[in-house]
């Protein structure tokens, strides 16, 4: 007999604000993150925006010495996972830390540390390499930074599914708790990669934005006018805990976790196939594991990049596996707001399949402006909604053809 799965806690850093609640009345009010990039200096690049973090103070989370020996993205973990851990009370309580554990995913790592340790060890050779190089870039150690913070001595993990890590992060805990490997999980996805790399790498690839005149207007996805997606930073975390765990200790309950879908395209390195038949699939395989049927689905947190491509096969996608019911269904895209997290849009965009639910708002698609006629649902254009929504779908694609969708349901006992 598996476990029923809830949301006991939440925590997320984004380009809208430094926690959920500041994020949550982001998306609401339509609010645009991105904006120039301040992190380095884009004269030579063709992209000069992004979505970055604003106002977050480090030295809440770790003192100086820890600052200097970690990359970003650990600190965006660390911040997500403190605040989610707070949210959620007592998980532990008596208990030792065997039946608690982390999985935070993450695209790229510790790029940012790479790039600057490179530059000294050019500069001076390799003797002038900072002996925490190595451990403030690798991907774990955002798990394994929160794993040590927190006590968690059970089950750890780092997906490295490109956009879809976070997603990779929550499903992967889902079944460890399901299957009864541990009582509660802190999942969810990071990264920090607004870089000269990671920037310069976009640009050769043409999948970002190069509207650099009107950032808040650059992420505009199912438009026609859309060039690209923009890439942003931030971090999403969930506390995933047995109802019976979070029923003994009286535990607030956001939400319930009930199904996840992972599927591989098989078919390219950066290009889905013709009607990203992948990502029906994975849809379709998060619905038998939900044991839900296509119809029961209310809102849809689509993974909506605004590229040319992603979002007209994603809109096939969605009509193929719901057919008749994608002319009712909510569908939005809050990277309009928020950018492209990367790893950590799975674990934002879940947060918000859960507030949507819990609130009864429907997170809105901003910047649609002239609808492109291969994508005719509603995607919620412009404004929130108020509306009933008792199930929700977060779907994610990355780079490599990987697919990754969760299901989130209204907790009703
Ligand atoms: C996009 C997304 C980002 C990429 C791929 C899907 C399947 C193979 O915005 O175009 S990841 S590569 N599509």
């Amino acid at each position: 007999m598996k476990n029923r799965v809830v949301i006991t806690g939440m925590g997320a850093v984004t380009p809208l604000g430094n926690s959920v609640a500041e994020t949550w009345a982001g998306v609401c009010a339509g609010k645009s993150g991105i904006g120039p990039i301040t992190k380095f200096d884009t004269t030579l690049f063709e992209t000069k925006i992004a979505g970055e973090l604003k106002g977050l103070d480090p030295l809440q989370y770790v003192n100086r010495k820890e600052l200097r020996r970690v990359d970003e993205f650990i600190l965006y973990a660390i911040a997500a996972s403190e605040m989610a851990m707070a949210d959620a009370g007592p998980v532990l309580g008596a208990g030792n830390g065997e039946r608690l554990g982390v999985i935070i995913g993450s695209a790229i790592g510790g790029l940012a540390t790479i790039e600057k340790e490179k530059e000294a060890v050019l500069a001076g050779g390799p003797r002038k390499m900072s002996p925490f190089t190595i451990p403030a870039a690798l991907a774990n150690l955002a798990a394994g930074h929160v794993s040590i913070r927190t006590g968690a001595k059970g089950p750890i993990g780092c997906p490295v599914a490109a956009c879809a890590s976070g997603t990779c992060g929550i499903g992967d805990a889902f079944r460890l708790v399901s299957e009864g490997y541990a009582d509660a999980m802190i999942a969810g996805g990071v990264d920090a990669a607004v870089t000269p790399m990671s920037v310069a790498g976009f640009n050769a690839m043409r999948t970002i934005s190069k509207r650099n005149d009107e950032p808040e207007k650059a992420s505009r996805p199912f438009d026609r006018q859309r060039d690209g997606f923009v890439i942003s930073e931030g971090c999403g975390v969930m506390v995933l805990e047995s109802l019976a765990h979070a029923l003994a200790r009286g535990a607030r309950i956001y939400g319930e976790l009930v199904g996840y879908g992972n599927t591989s395209d098989a078919f390219h390195m950066a290009a889905p196939p013709d009607g990203h038949e992948g990502a029906q699939r994975c849809m379709r395989a998060a619905l038998q594991n939900a044991g839900m049927d296509a119809a029961e689905i209310d809102y849809i947190n689509a993974h909506g990049t605004s590229t040319v491509m992603n979002d007209a096969f994603e809109t096939e996608a969605i009509k193929a596996v719901f057919g008749e019911h994608s002319r009712t269904l909510a569908v939005s895209s809050t990277k309009s707001m928020t950018g492209h997290l990367l790893g950590a849009a799975g674990g934002i965009e879940a947060i918000l399949c859960v507030q949507a639910i819990a609130e009864g708002i429907l997170p809105p698609t901003t910047n649609l402006e002239h609808p492109d006629p291969e994508c005719d649902l509603d995607y919620v254009p412009l404004h929130a909604r108020k509306r009933e929504i008792r199930t929700a779908m977060s779907n994610t694609f990355g780079f490599g053809g990987v697919n990754a969708v969760l299901i989130f349901k209204k907790f009703e006992g």
